[in-house]
């Protein structure tokens, strides 16, 4: 870890969509031996949204944090990706640079792991093939990185998206919306929810020791900025 303040403290929120989401797309897994344990038709989960607007799977960070030395990623326990039903479990996810993400296959089939850095981004690409019962496949990023593009070419419908981060202060929002960055130290940040599909939104905030810290965010931006 890089130079902290003496106090720290966590910063809680809530992710709202505001209105209705675009609909899904629908897939049809009946082509994939082994997928269809629970059923052929599947969609797409870009937009996890609750009957309220709970906005789920955005990725919650802090600004100006990159390039600091701070990636506790080396000792941080790893993230899990599933793959069960021919689907990942989550479709979003975010690690530290150096965190073990851990890949799991629950199928009785065989699916292989394209991992898709952008150009120039500085993270290697992989594409391990993993045959059903085979051991648990650990892979790691080395830089920072929004929506890493991992797929499966057996499946042509299987998408997850991996946020790297060289620093712990993130969080993906759960699916009732809500989201914690722990042991943030006090001071002024620029805090961003940033959705694949629905944009960016920022806020200030100064996280003070003894909280309460928390942030709203209303999504899609433009909703945000018109909000009364
Ligand atoms: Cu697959």
């Amino acid at each position: 870890m890089g130079l902290r303040s003496a106090s720290a403290a966590d910063i809680t929120g809530t992710v709202t969509y505001k209105g209705t989401p675009p609909a899904e797309k629908e897939i049809d897994k009946s082509a994939g031996e082994g997928c269809t344990t629970h059923g052929a038709k599947g969609t797409t989960h870009h937009y996890f949204v609750g009957a309220n607007g709970e906005f789920g799977n955005v990725t919650i960070y802090l600004e100006g944090q990159a390039g600091k030395n701070l990636s506790t990623g080396a000792s941080a326990p790893p993230v899990v990706l599933d793959q069960k039903d021919c689907e990942y479990t989550p479709v979003i996810l975010a690690v530290q640079t150096g965190q073990k993400l851990k890949v799991k296959n629950s199928d009785p089939t065989t699916h292989n792991v394209h991992v898709q850095p952008a150009e120039g981004s500085g993270n290697k690409g992989a594409n391990p093939i993993q045959p059903a019962n085979s051991p648990d496949l650990s892979l790691s990023f080395d830089k920072p990185e929004m929506f890493v593009k991992v797929a499966c070419d057996v499946h042509n419908w299987m998408f997850a998206w991996v946020s790297v981060f060289d620093h712990p202060y993130f969080a993906v929002s759960a699916k009732d919306g809500t989201f914690k960055i722990s042991n943030v130290p006090a001071g002024k940040y620029t805090i961003v929810a940033e959705h694949r599909k629905a944009g960016k939104a920022t806020q200030q905030i100064e996280v003070k020791d003894g909280g309460p810290n928390k942030v709203e965010f209303v999504m899609p931006a433009e909703a945000a900025k018109s909000k009364t």
